[in-house]
């Protein structure tokens, strides 16, 4: 048990003293949030604009002039932005959400344990309470409704991190939790942290079994054929079910054991609750194979000869080794690395180096905002928040005003040491996809190819270094080869690009998806966004590098296109899974066509995503967007209209140079009109999701797509004579 926190009362005030909180970026872009404790450490870090950005702390910045023009908009937008630039020349930002990562991180440290500072304990108690919805509970995600995943696991965390059991936000909290029947309708991911921490019994939990991964590597449902996050999420999982991994008791989890039940803790039926989850957790029901399987691996376990069982977990246990060490011990993301850590910790003690390495990489994850302190989605989205700001500036001119120049430079800096350079030390034995040449969505230690992220860093690169005379050559035309090679080599039969890898296995693997509240998880499947950035990315590199595999490059991004085309809805919109959703993927979509020669007045694939998106457009000239489009796979929309998704859809039109520029002037207004006097944007609804079911924050798309959009706007209306419609 952790030592008592005294809890100070309002949340909606920071519990800690903001002034002395630091944001250290690493020389490769980790973030890393400090609390300076002495006078001294003040006096010499000062705080910096992002610090006080982030934590909410006003800039108190003179206000700008007004803006004539959308372009004086756009140039404003960006004098604000470069006070949030890094020294190293990438934007930090917030990548938080989910609410199930938290949770996974209280669990895991205190089960191995490691603790927090006094400060961080706090900030995230306080984080949770400003993330409980009005009726005490706590979503998947923090626009969501209650779950009993997001209410019985945040209620976990507070208790561990200090909250006593009779303080008000508990109490409401678990009233909730209550009202759900209790913690133990939780889904499977809810299930196993509580029987890490012996507070559900394993008994509870659907068979996770190790001894997968002694199939042979071509059996069609070999781990090795899974989405990588569901992979490598399963692996430590499985180890840990495995050897029944459990908590010692202790008096803060008994007293855990009769709070988070309706009924007595012995009482309850264990076997039964296997598949009892709460309603409002359901995304994706268990198929009847699913439960039938369950039912045959439940009573074939206990058959299981031992010697096979202990050279499944040696297997596994290999697994998270070459995991770990691949990925400087952070893995794929948070939820893995602290079920590495559970493991490693079993195996090779707390005074191991894995166990040290863990602790020092668990830093990377946590995220000060103004609520208080997240875990955030991965380590950062450092590259993918870089590779839109700059092309944007670049499309729109910005980037050649003088004023501007160093800042894109140190921008072009960071993207050259963020190019991963080699294949991965474990790379056939562990199952990974080609890195040479990749740029990764946050940095290079995290290190995982995302076919899009590569597509956007090879284009960042090409637009500062082939398109502006006053940058360095930093990135050789050799090392945009190996970027074009791994992009290349990630092209699915049918044309798609999926987001890690090559597809593996069938869709009908979905059939046994286990997480209840995730859909599309067990598979790799092809995404409208992930084609479109090779498409561009291809496309751009080819105009300035003609001889470079032109052959293979033309018919990628043939193929490509035909794969766009046969994805497009009837409604004419394309389906976007990594933003919200048909406006994010429309937008790139147009791009690619555009490119590709398919405008509005030239395509009917065009002309109809036109009308589809011209038909959302609301009397106050922008488009909103609701996450639920994303669950429902139609499109719904938001209460309010949002700046971000204007942006995407106004950029959309331009892209496929829609002819009437009334739309556009009329979308450039309303997102002129939510600037603020120092250049900034509010902040608004939520811009990202994952897996159908989970939205996540990207909170530097309201400066990225906004001075883009802007920029873009002020050109095309002038083209078209249309500037005074503004
Ligand atoms: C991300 C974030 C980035 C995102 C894009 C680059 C935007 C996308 O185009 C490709 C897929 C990718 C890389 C992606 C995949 C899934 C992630 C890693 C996340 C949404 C961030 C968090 C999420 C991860 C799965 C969260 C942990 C949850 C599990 C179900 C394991």
């Amino acid at each position: 048990m952790w030592p008592p926190l005294r809890i100070p009362d309002d949340p909606s005030q920071p519990w800690t003293d903001y002034s002395r909180w630091r944001l250290h970026n690493t020389d490769d872009g980790a973030h890393l949030w400090e609390y300076l404790r002495t006078d001294e450490q003040l006096a010499a870090w000062p705080q910096t604009s992002a610090d006080k950005y982030w934590a909410g702390i006003p800039l108190n910045l003179p206000d700008l002039p007004k803006p004539a023009t959308p372009l004086d908009a756009a140039r404003n937008g960006y004098e604000f932005y470069k006070h949030l630039q890094a020294n190293d020349g990438h934007w930090a930002g917030e990548y938080g959400g989910p609410m199930f990562l938290l949770p996974g991180f209280v669990i895991g440290s205190y089960v191995t344990g490691m603790s927090f500072k006094d400060e961080e304990r706090l900030e995230m108690i306080r984080y949770i309470i400003n993330h409980t919805n009005d009726d005490g509970g706590i979503g998947l995600h923090i626009e969501g409704p209650s779950t009993c995943f997001g209410t019985s696991l945040n209620y976990i965390a507070m208790r561990l991190l200090g909250l006593p059991a009779d303080h008000p936000a508990a109490v409401r909290t678990r009233a909730a939790l209550h009202k759900m029947g209790g913690a133990i309708s939780a889904p499977s991911w809810g299930k196993f942290w509580m029987s890490i921490l012996n507070v559900y019994d394993w008994e509870g939990n659907n068979p996770i079994p190790a001894e997968l991964w002694l199939l042979p590597d071509w059996v069609p449902f070999h781990p090795s054929r899974w989405w990588v996050h569901c992979r490598i999420v399963f692996t430590p999982m499985s180890y840990l079910y495995g050897i029944r991994f459990t908590a010692p008791e202790d008096p803060l989890i008994l007293a855990l054991r009769e709070e988070l039940y309706v009924q007595p803790y012995d009482a309850i039926d264990w076997p039964a609750q296997r598949n009892n989850v709460w309603h409002v957790d359901l995304y994706q029901p268990h198929s009847r194979i699913m439960d039938f399987a369950n039912v045959i691996l439940k009573l074939v376990e206990p058959c299981m000869p031992p010697p096979v069982h202990r050279a499944a977990l040696a297997r596994v246990y290999e697994q998270i080794v070459f995991e770990d060490e691949n990925t400087g011990y952070q893995t794929i993301g948070p939820v893995s690395k602290m079920m590495n850590l559970i493991a490693r910790a079993h195996v090779e003690g707390r005074e191991s180096d894995a166990y040290k390495c863990h602790e020092r990489k668990r830093q990377d994850f946590l995220w000060l905002g103004k609520e208080g302190m997240m875990v955030t989605g991965t380590n950062g989205s450092q590259l993918w928040d870089i590779g839109f700001i700059t092309q944007a500036l670049v499309e729109t001119g910005l980037a050649r005003e003088p004023r501007n120049r160093e800042s894109l430079v140190r921008a072009l800096q960071w993207l050259d040491q963020c190019q991963i350079r080699e294949d991965p030390p474990h790379h056939e034995r562990n199952y990974r996809h080609r890195t040479k040449g990749a740029w990764p969505f946050s940095t290079r230690e995290q290190g995982f190819t995302v076919s899009d992220c590569t597509g956007e860093g090879l284009k960042s690169v090409l637009y500062l270094q082939n398109q502006l005379d006053f940058t360095p050559k930093l990135v050789s035309e050799a090392r945009m080869r190996d970027a074009v090679d791994t992009i290349l080599s990630l092209q699915n039969a049918d044309g798609g690009f999926a987001s890690y890898e090559l597809v593996r296995g069938s869709t009908l693997m979905e059939l046994l998806n286990p997480a209840e509240v995730f859909g599309k998880i067990m598979v790799e499947y092809e995404y409208a966004e992930c084609t479109t950035s090779a498409i561009t990315a291809l496309s751009i590199f080819r105009r300035h590098y003609p001889d470079y595999r032109a052959a293979d490059i033309e018919r990628t991004i043939r193929h490509a296109i035909q794969f766009m085309h046969a994805i497009q809805k009837p409604e004419g919109g394309w389906y976007g899974s990594w933003g919200i959703s048909f406006t994010y993927a429309t937008m790139f979509a147009l791009e690619s066509l555009a490119l590709g020669g398919e405008t509005y007045q030239t395509s009917a694939a065009a002309r109809r995503a036109c009308d589809f998106l011209v038909g959302k457009q609301r009397a106050d000239g922008g488009w909103g967007e609701s996450f639920k489009s994303c669950e429902l796979e139609s499109w719904v929309d938001h209460e309010h209209t949002q700046v971000v998704g204007t942006c995407w859809a106004t950029l959309a039109l331009m892209y496929a140079q829609y002819p009437d520029p009334t739309p556009i002037a009329r979308a450039v207004r309303l997102v002129m009109a939510r600037q603020l006097p120092d250049g900034s944007w509010p902040q608004e609804a939520i811009e990202g999701i994952f897996n159908n079911s989970c939205a996540i924050s990207y909170p530097n798309f309201k400066f990225a797509f906004t001075i883009w959009m802007l920029g873009r706007a002020h050109g095309y209306l002038e083209e078209r004579g249309a500037l005074g419609l503004v």
